[in-house]
């Protein structure tokens, strides 16, 4: 048996399942990236709000891989949410994802995805297409035109593949029906992410159509979000385990942590649901939140994650339960907190929202992969770590953690681990990042010089700045003297 609506009813009474009518919903959200993160969070506060207001089903789109909709579509849209940490595990079933569609796959569902996104009941079009989904130079933030995407899309403005793409001929058809635009709501890793988003797409516009793009520039409003919940990858240990739980097979369910933020500007002009019921925090400025969390989890998740695959752990937890590292962490937290303090509203407990960290990285019931936060570093280090060097530059303080954070992204582009054996690198700048290495070999210095030097990632000024390429080379030097564990374990307090 499967998880459908024919078999709801069937679900053990200890399962949490729809309390609302679903043949009632009605499309109100169309998705871009319905990926896991998507469904442990905007999904789930979406599900609690339809006991109320059946408006605001989700139509919801993969841009790069049909397996979502290949999973959830014989389900009726329906997954099992496994909220798992080391006092055992909750199942909820979310039934608020209505459709799945896949545009890349034929013209058709590139149609029906633009019917859906032009369809006057949907008010907003969120994202989760991670950081790399927006086409954008992680340094500047501007609208990379040299993508090739972005330039199929310029080119195909009627068959569009990307975020950018869609978003536009989404509005340029509501433009042409006399209808308002739709709120993007953008729910990635990024920095202002809803500054990112409508700079993207008000560039794109501006490309596609002049009058188009001062439309767009001038009607269409993109809140930045601050979204954190952890969300490791889905294996099929789970699968064999929610399935004996529930009594019948889900293709795809998702796992994460209890902890869950949302944290949302309130700026939609043509109405949003009541995500309040699900405990999203509506502010007038996210900023503060987004600063606070990129530095300091995505900060010390990326560190960690380098430098524990590195020194050969395979999860989070794993690494965290090594003394080294459990001294390492929160040192480098508290690098990153001295940039973070002076935005912080008042009153913000930031010793105790990093003890809280460290507590949610131990997690045992979670097996999150140090090598699946290891992918797209070229598209995170900006946010997660340059930006807090800079900062502490800036203020002549030491960043020794920091630095051998960046300098384990460093050796983890080689591609090659400390024993000799090929490293998966998933990055769109594998390639590129891969030559630079070959390059330069096993001479620290000039890896450093040469991987700092790539403006995509590292912009103009870090490269030229000894302040920061010097602990940087120093500390790459001692990962490739001593290995991950002894520079992380040497890397003392910071003065
Ligand atoms: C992780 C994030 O994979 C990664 O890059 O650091 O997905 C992290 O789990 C979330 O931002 C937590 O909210």
């Amino acid at each position: 048996m499967r998880l459908s609506n024919a078999t709801l009813s069937h679900l053990p009474a200890t399962v949490e399942k729809p309390d609302y009518d679903r043949t009632a919903v009605t499309p109100g959200i169309v998705h871009l990236g319905v990926g896991a993160f998507h469904r442990a969070h905007q999904a789930v506060c979406t599900d609690d709000v339809l006991v109320r207001d059946p408006a605001w089903g989700i139509v919801a789109a993969s841009l790069r891989s049909p397996d979502t909709r290949d999973a959830l579509g014989p389900q009726d849209g329906l997954y099992t949410l496994a909220t798992r940490s080391g006092e055992g595990e909750r199942l909820r079933v979310i039934g608020s994802i209505l459709e799945l569609l896949v545009p890349a796959e034929s013209p058709l569902q590139t149609t029906l995805l633009l019917d859906a996104m032009a369809d006057p009941r949907v008010a907003i079009v969120s994202l989760t297409v991670t950081e790399k989904g927006y086409c954008h130079d992680p340094a500047t933030g501007v609208l990379n035109e040299e993508h090739p995407e972005i330039r199929h899309d310029l080119a195909h403005p009627e068959r569009p593949r990307t975020a950018p793409g869609l978003i536009v001929a989404a509005l340029a058809r509501r433009r042409a029906e006399g209808l308002h635009p739709f709120t993007v709501l953008t729910c990635d890793n990024l920095p202002s992410n809803g500054t990112v988003v409508k700079r993207v797409i008000d560039r794109f516009a501006a490309l596609r159509d002049r009058d188009l793009g001062a439309w767009v520039a001038g009607e269409v409003v993109c809140p930045s979000t601050m979204v954190d919940r952890i969300t490791p990858a889905t294996t099929d240990a789970d699968r064999a385990a929610i399935a004996a739980a529930l009594g019948m097979e889900d293709a795809w369910p998702v796992v994460t942590e209890p902890f869950s933020q949302w944290v949302i500007e309130d700026r939609f002009p043509d109405g949003r649901p009541m995500w309040e019921t699900g405990g999203a925090q509506f502010v007038a400025d996210v900023a503060p939140y987004e600063l606070m969390k990129l530095r300091l989890l995505n900060g010390a998740h990326s560190s960690l994650s380098y430098l524990g695959y590195l020194a050969g752990y395979e999860t989070v937890a794993e690494t965290m339960a090594d003394p080294a590292f459990a001294r390492f962490v929160p040192a480098l937290m508290q690098e990153a907190a001295a940039t973070v303090a002076p935005h912080m509203p008042a009153g913000t407990d930031l010793g105790s929202y990093q003890a809280a960290l460290v507590t949610r990285f131990r997690n045992p019931a979670l097996k999150h992969r140090t090598w699946q936060i290891c992918m797209d570093g070229s598209q995170k280090l900006p946010q997660r770590l340059l930006g807090s060097i800079a900062d502490l530059i800036a203020a002549g303080r030491p960043f020794p953690h920091l630095a051998l954070g960046v300098a384990g992204w460093m050796r983890y582009v080689t591609a090659i681990d400390e024993q000799g054996r090929p490293i998966d690198v998933r990055d769109p700048m594998a390639a590129e990042l891969k030559r630079i290495a070959d390059a330069a070999g096993p001479d620290p210095d000039r890896l450093a010089r040469d991987l700092a030097g790539v403006r995509a990632i590292f912009g103009d000024d870090l490269p030229r700045d000894p302040r920061f390429l010097d602990p940087v080379t120093a500390a790459l030097r001692r990962l490739y003297a001593v290995g991950a564990r002894r520079a992380v374990e040497e890397t003392g307090p910071t003065a």
